[in-house]
């Protein structure tokens, strides 16, 4: 086992400061147990943690890091881009850079407003759908994240009726009765909803590789299906691409299933690991949004400078030829052996991978939605992580969340993985 002191002296110390001694829940190791370990750096596919523990890093910040850590010019754009100045509360040239670029490479985005998170951007993308369409409610979907505004913390009602409840205290039940909570994947439930609602719904917002309850991708037709249904409404189809946005293709999900949603939300990879996020789509539907048009939303850091150039930087690297095709190839590989291993040692797994992106669930059926997804044993996944950890091998610390690959990890880090990998399935059987 790696000594972990420090971690766990700034760990115990940050306590009486930080709520759990983190600034985001995803982070705080609740799912898995245990203390969570405090890095001190990070270099292409490897981090470090306080007490000097190297690890293959398979979370990549929850995905903005599709170039590794430290990708060097990053690094130095940041730099050079800091030396000048952080923030000027004044519209700068690389903003315009930004949105040419995912203007150019999502063509749904005719305009497109940066902010800070991916949070502001779903929140903002549904204020602006209520007030296009000036109706109220949304249709999200059960397992799916789209940030902590309070429209998406909603879990399904009961069985029976889809009308949401809160799903987190402090969510008035007013907000909660405007979103319906559906099945991913299930589009007959979407139909009886619209059959029911459709005249109210505003938009759906979905995740169109879902990767936060795992990953689970969309079945075939299912996206098409949605992009006619609220077509056929008057309701908007609003794209979550903030994980899968650049990820899986330099035009995102939307590229890669060829639909095209009226408005989409993006963040992670499009800051380069700086705060970010952003919203666009038809310039009919983002010319209601100030100044331009009557819907408010405003924001002191939006498109600042570092975070610009940071992502700037990395959209640039990712034109790169071949780029998604090694990502593919390498995340394949993984996929392949953890496969190979678990059924030779008899232990029942789904993996669900999309590119870069994958997610290993303990269980034995096919994982298409939440309810699949909550069949996996998290006992066994997280004994799994602490396994993996110990051999260092760093796994995202909850069985809902998303593996990533960048293009820092290599061949050698996958034999490593596997090598790991093949001792735990072996150890998982001795539990
Ligand atoms: P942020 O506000 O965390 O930048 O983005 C919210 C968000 C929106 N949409 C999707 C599809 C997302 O995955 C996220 C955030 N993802 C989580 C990880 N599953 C971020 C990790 C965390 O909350 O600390």
């Amino acid at each position: 086992m790696k000594k972990t002191i420090q971690s766990e002296e700034l760990f115990q110390s940050s306590l009486h400061l930080m709520l759990g001694g983190v600034n985001s829940p995803a982070r705080a190791f609740k799912a898995v147990g245990g203390s969570p370990l405090f890095i001190s750096g990070g270099k292409g596919s490897s981090i470090v943690d306080a007490d000097g523990n190297q690890y293959i890093d398979y979370v990549c910040s929850w995905g903005p890091l599709i170039l590794g850590h430290a990708f060097p010019e990053v690094v130095r754009a940041i730099q050079e881009q800091a030396s000048k100045g952080t923030s000027f509360g004044a519209p700068t040239a690389l903003e315009k850079h930004m949105a040419q670029l995912i203007v150019d490479a999502v063509p749904s985005i005719e305009m497109v407003r940066m902010v800070n998170s991916g949070t502001e951007a779903t929140m903002s993308a549904i204020r602006l759908a209520r007030a296009y369409t000036k109706r109220n409610k949304i249709v999200k979907f059960e397992g799916s994240y789209h940030g902590h505004s309070d429209a998406f913390l909603i879990k399904a009602g009961s069985a029976a009726l889809t009308l949401g409840v809160p799903s987190s205290p402090g969510v008035p039940s007013s907000i909660a009765d405007m979103t319906i909570t559906a099945n991913y994947n299930d589009i007959e439930q979407v139909q009886k909803i619209f059959s029911e609602h459709g005249k109210d719904i505003a938009a759906v917002i979905i995740e169109p590789i879902a990767g936060n309850m795992g990953v689970i991708p969309p079945l075939p037709g299912f996206l098409k299906q949605l992009e006619d249904l609220t077509d056929q409404y008057q309701s908007l189809l609003i794209f979550d691409e903030v994980i899968t946005g650049f990820r899986v293709a330099y035009g995102g999900a939307q590229e890669l299933y060829g639909i095209n949603p009226d408005l989409t939300c993006l963040g992670k990879i499009i800051g380069g690991g700086m705060p970010v996020g952003a919203y666009g789509g038809k310039r009919e539907i983002m010319e209601q949004m100030a100044p331009v048009g009557p819907v408010f939303q405003a924001g002191t850091l939006s498109g600042n400078p570092i975070a610009m150039i940071a992502g700037i930087t990395t959209l640039e690297a990712l034109k790169a030829p071949g780029i998604y095709n090694n990502l593919d190839s390498l995340a394949a590989k993984l996929e392949k052996g953890l496969k190979e291993q678990a059924n030779e040692a008899g232990i029942k797994i789904c993996i669900n991978r999309e590119g870069s992106m994958m997610c290993p669930f303990f269980t034995s059926g096919q994982v298409r939605d939440f309810s699949s997804a909550t069949t996996s044993s998290t006992d066994q996944y997280n004994l799994f992580f602490w396994e993996m950890l110990k051999q260092g091998i760093y796994f995202p610390p909850s069985q809902f969340e998303t593996f990533f690959i960048s293009l820092a990890h290599t061949e050698k880090d996958i034999e490593q993985t596997l090598k790991a990998s093949k001792i735990t399935f072996q150890a998982l059987l001795s539990k």
